[in-house]
């Protein structure tokens, strides 16, 4: 006995890495039927929507309609923009909450189809949109790749998105939560 306490454990990945030197090989059609034929068990995972563009509730709203597996919607907040040119409107921002077997990836593509029936049109980077639906957390899985990455990597530092996780799961941002990124977001009722 050496009295060394075992080192936690790193967050599994659904698909692993690659041993460190190998290039990542791309899902063939078969790897991702096998991976689709393993059951799953559910998981949590949330997801962030935005809109500053036109009737913002109405894409919220539109957008919570369309997403797979929705279990839980928090209150809305109206939030100054954080980036992006000077001038834009507020956003109306809020969090849902899903209880899913899809993987992060299958969230990103519902994700995707809900922008673009949001008539999306990305005209610059950081400007402003009718709907913008970020993937935050889907349970234990982790991914880092060109398109998506998740736990999203700029989550813990925007208010817009903590106050709204918040009424859904107050155990994950205890203790991240600051006044200061609180600073700027207003409640404003339910979608
Ligand atoms: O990343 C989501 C889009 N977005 C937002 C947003 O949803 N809310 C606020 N307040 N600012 C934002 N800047 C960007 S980009």
């Amino acid at each position: 006995m050496t009295g060394r306490r075992p080192r936690p454990q790193a967050p599994t990945s659904r698909r692993p890495h690659p041993p460190a030197g190998d290039a990542p090989s791309p899902p063939t059609a078969e790897s991702a039927l096998q991976e689709r034929r393993q059951p799953r068990e559910p998981v949590r995972a949330f997801l962030a929507l935005g809109s500053n563009l036109g009737d913002r509730r109405a894409y919220l709203r539109q957008a919570v309609g369309r997403l797979p597996d929705v279990v839980g919607v928090s209150h809305t907040y109206e939030t100054d923009p954080v980036g992006g040119p000077p001038g834009q409107g507020a956003y109306l921002n809020c969090v849902v909450e899903l209880r899913t077997t899809r993987t992060a990836r299958e969230l990103l593509t519902a994700a995707q189809a809900a922008e673009a029936a949001a008539a999306r049109v990305r005209m610059e980077r950081w400007g402003p949109r009718t709907l913008d639906v970020d993937v935050l957390l889907v349970g234990e899985e982790t991914i880092d790749e060109p398109d998506l990455v998740v736990p999203h990597p700029r989550m813990w530092e925007r208010g817009f998105v903590l106050v709204p996780l918040a009424d859904l799961a107050p155990e994950l941002v205890i203790g991240r939560l600051t006044s200061e990124l609180a600073r700027g977001v207003r409640p404003a009722g339910k979608l």
